[in-house]
Formats: structure tokens, sequence, C-alpha cells
């Protein structure tokens, strides 16, 4: 990299930054200039451990030679072709690879370039293929309290998180919720999938009961709710809401953008539980993080649907400029590639059980109110300071930081996802720092 780039920016007013508080962010910018595998290097040069694998994407670790040398080598041989109407092998390539790993009947892939472009994606292939087969009039959606499924409009209105919601109209409508499964008073200090609330599910059967099956196209859910703190599915949650779906011909979304490519030591979350849905959406992962790509899996069924008509129309109107873009097509590809010599789509079950010993020895230590893991996920959730919620947690961001790790936090919940990388010496030393940052906080 240019020393004009790795050297701090002399004005950060331009850039309005995501999800960031901007004001507190440039009185104090914290800026990473390298990576390699588990580690970033700030701006003054200190090595942070990665515990959030970027923003849950980076599954493979930092700077992986495959993946740069397919970024390369097909930035130089071609850089971009026309999406629509105009293909190049590469995309088919990563098609067929994905589809390889992919639960079993997913066989067709939509390519977008985000997880909140394949929310998009999935909601309206929802409703079109219910209008494709005559069934034009299952126009609601269903998603649940505290889901996150992007920023786009269709993802915020199926989705469950106040914040992101309140500040834009009235969203889509006939959306309704699921209500969400957290139960702390039952489940609290649960190690995986916690005893209680299955139950939670039949809410699915009041709701079909109060606007008609027929009225129904989809469900989404992500099957376990990363952005909102790590909400695990009760056992035997996900096994009846598609019982639920299947009874009355409702489609069940799994969102898996945060829980695909090997998160939970499978490669999807469908594996895990064992429930295959209709439509699966992903992105993060996909590319490792490094190229924005978003896959929507979809059954053949669901595919098949469309593929009726004249053969020379158009039979999905949908896609993006950048669909299957060229250099995300080879960043998958190398990406699968990666997975595959390094087993990563599994080594996380391997891991698990040191991770969730290692994860609930924080039990007991100040402030602790909550611990849950799953797969290489981990959740811990702190009391908050009275009347000051989101600081506590805040605060231990910026301590671990300080200190030379990096985590997540959401509420005054602190969300950990590393690299599927991580060694068992690497997982000690972060929660390690994350033991002597509880200590030191107010
Ligand atoms: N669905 C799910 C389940 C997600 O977790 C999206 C959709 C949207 O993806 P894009 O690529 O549009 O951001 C996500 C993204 C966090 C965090 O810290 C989580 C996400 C993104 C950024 C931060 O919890 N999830
Ligand atoms: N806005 C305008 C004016 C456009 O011309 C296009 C695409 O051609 C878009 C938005 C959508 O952009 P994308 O396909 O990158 O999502």
């Amino acid at each position: 990299m240019s020393d004009r780039l790795k050297a701090m920016p002399n004005d950060l007013r331009a850039f309005w930054m995501p999800f960031t508080a901007n004001r507190q962010f440039k009185q104090a910018p914290r800026m990473f200039v390298s990576a390699s595998d588990m580690h970033y290097v700030t701006a003054d040069g200190r090595k942070v451990l990665d515990g959030t694998a970027g923003l849950w994407c980076c599954n493979a670790g930092h700077t992986r030679p495959k993946i740069t040398k397919a970024i390369q080598d097909q930035a130089a041989e071609l850089d971009y072709a026309p999406a629509f109407q105009m293909g190049h092998p590469a995309a088919f390539e990563a098609a067929n690879r994905l589809i390889d790993i992919a639960p079993s009947g997913m066989d067709h892939v939509f390519f977008t370039n985000s997880g909140s472009e394949s929310v998009e994606t999935a909601l309206k292939m929802a409703l079109a293929y219910h209008r494709v087969r005559g069934e034009g009039q299952r126009t609601r959606l269903i998603g649940r309290e505290r889901g996150y499924h992007g920023v786009n409009f269709g993802g915020i209105s199926v989705g469950g998180i106040v914040t992101n919601r309140k500040m834009f109209g009235t969203l889509l409508g006939g959306v309704d919720h699921l209500p969400h499964t957290h139960l702390p008073e039952k489940n609290a200090f649960t190690r995986g999938e916690p005893e209680h609330g299955a139950n939670l599910a039949d809410e699915l059967e009041r709701i079909v009961t109060l606007h008609d099956a027929s009225t129904i196209a989809a469900v989404i859910v992500e099957p376990v709710a990363g952005s909102t703190g790590v909400l695990i599915p009760p056992k035997g949650y996900l096994q009846k809401l598609r019982a639920i779906c299947d009874k009355h011909g409702i489609l069940l979304i799994f969102d898996e953008v945060i829980t695909g490519f090997g998160r939970l030591g499978t490669p999807f979350a469908a594996d895990y539980f064992g429930v295959t849905p209709d439509i699966i959406t992903t992105a993060k992962g996909v590319t490792n993080g490094v190229i924005p790509m978003g896959a929507v899996f979809v059954k053949g069924m669901i595919h098949d649907a469309f593929m009726t008509g004249p053969e020379h129309l158009i039979e999905f109107f949908h896609g993006y400029t950048y669909s299957a873009n060229p250099i995300a097509s080879a960043a998958c590809i190398g990406t699968l590639d990666t997975y595959k010599d390094e087993g990563l789509l599994t080594r996380g079950a391997e891991l698990a059980p040191y991770w969730e010993d290692a994860l609930h020895s924080l039990k007991g230590e100040p402030h602790v109110k909550d611990i849950r893991n799953i797969g290489l996920i981990g959740a811990i959730e702190l009391e908050p300071i009275a009347g000051q919620p989101t600081k506590r947690a805040f605060a231990a961001f910026i301590k671990a930081y300080e200190r030379g790790a990096l985590i997540r936090t959401t509420g005054d919940i602190i969300a950990l996802s590393p690299p599927l990388i991580i060694t068992k010496g690497q997982i000690n030393e972060l929660i390690d720092h994350i033991r002597e940052v509880l200590r030191m906080i107010d």
C-alpha cells in the first residue's frame, strides 16, 4: 500500500460514516491500515486481534493469498461485463460451486451485492413466486421482533429493530411480526440452544389465523439472530416454524447473512438445525467480505415456477448492475477454495466446545448478566448503567481496542464472531482481554 494511504488523512469531514457516532469518531478516530490472518494493524502501528471477523464477514481471516490472487487476476483479465442478457464464465462457476456446498435441494443462486439486497431479492421472489403460480393474493410478509434484515425498505419492514424503523415512515404494508425468542429469565447462561421457548413458534399459527393463510407469502427469520445480540433459537423452534409454513403453503426464508459459510461449524445454519428453508439469503462470507457480493439460494421448485411462458421473455424483473460482477465472482471462487483447502466450513464444530468453555469462564466477572454461544458465535450481555443504556458496552469496546482486541457491541451486549482460523491460544487471548476489560470499566 502507498504511504499516502497508510498516513492519517488530514480531513475527516467529507465521509458520512455508516452506523457510526460520527462526531465522537472524528474526535478520536480508530483507523485500520492493514490486516493479515487474525490481526488488523492500526494507523499507529498496533496489532489488533480480530474478534469479529470484520463485521461477521472475514470467515477465513484477512488478506488470504488465494482470494487476493483471484481478484488481481480477474481484474487484469475481464473487469466488468454487463450483467443483464450477457454472461461470463466466473459467474456460472461461482454459482455451481455455491450449490455444491448448499443444503440439498437449494440448486439455484441469484447474485446481489450485499445482505440487504439479498433480502430484498428474496422477498420479491417470494411474492412473484406465488403470483406466477396463480396465488397472487399471497402478499403478506412475516418477520420477527429483534430481526435484522439489512437497511433497505423491505428489510427494515420485516425487521424488528425500532431504531432502524422509526425514522422512515410507514414502510411496507401488510407485514406482521413474530415475537422474538429471547427469554433471559428462563434461559440465561445456557450453553448452545436454550430449552425454553419453542412454543413461541406457535405464534405463527395465531398470525395465520388472523390474516388467513391464503394472504401470506413468506416468513423470514435469521436462524440465529446476530445483530441484536446473538439470540439463539430454542430447541425445536425452527422445526416448528417449518412445519407451520408447510401446513399453510407459506415460504420459509432463512436469512443466513451471518450464519452462512461455516459460522456454526456447518456450511449453513440450515444444516446445523436440520431444517431446510425454501430460500436462503447470504452475503458477507460469500467473498470473505473482501468484495461486495450476496447470493440468494432457492429451491428448484421456486426457480422452475418462473421458467414458463415464452422463452424470449425475461422471467424475473429484478437484478443489479453488479449482480455476479466478474471480480466479485472470482473473489467468491477464491474464497470457496480457501474454505475447502482449510476445512473452514466445519472447523467451527471442532473449536465450538473450547470456545464455549472459554466464553462461559467469564460468568461471575463484573457486569455480566448472561452468556450465550453457538458454533463460533458468542455474546456476553452486560448489566446496563442505570439510565445510560449502551454506554457500558461501548466503554468495553474502546478499552478492548486500546488493549489490542476488536470486539463488537450492540446495546449492552458484546458480540463475538472471530475468523474461523482462530487458534485455541488466540481464543484465550481474546477472552482474557475481555476479562481484564470487564474488571477495568465502571
Ligand atoms: N441480514 C442479516 C441477518 C444480517 O446480519 C444483513 C442482512 C444486511 O447485510 P449488509 O451486507 O447489507 O450489511 C445483515 C448484516 C453487527 C452487524 O454488528 C451486522 C450486520 C452488518 C453490520 C454489522 O451486528 N449484518
Ligand atoms: N439509479 C439509476 C439512475 C440507475 O440508472 C440505476 C441502474 O442503472 C440504478 C439506480 C440501480 O443501480 P444498481 O443496478 O447498481 O443497483
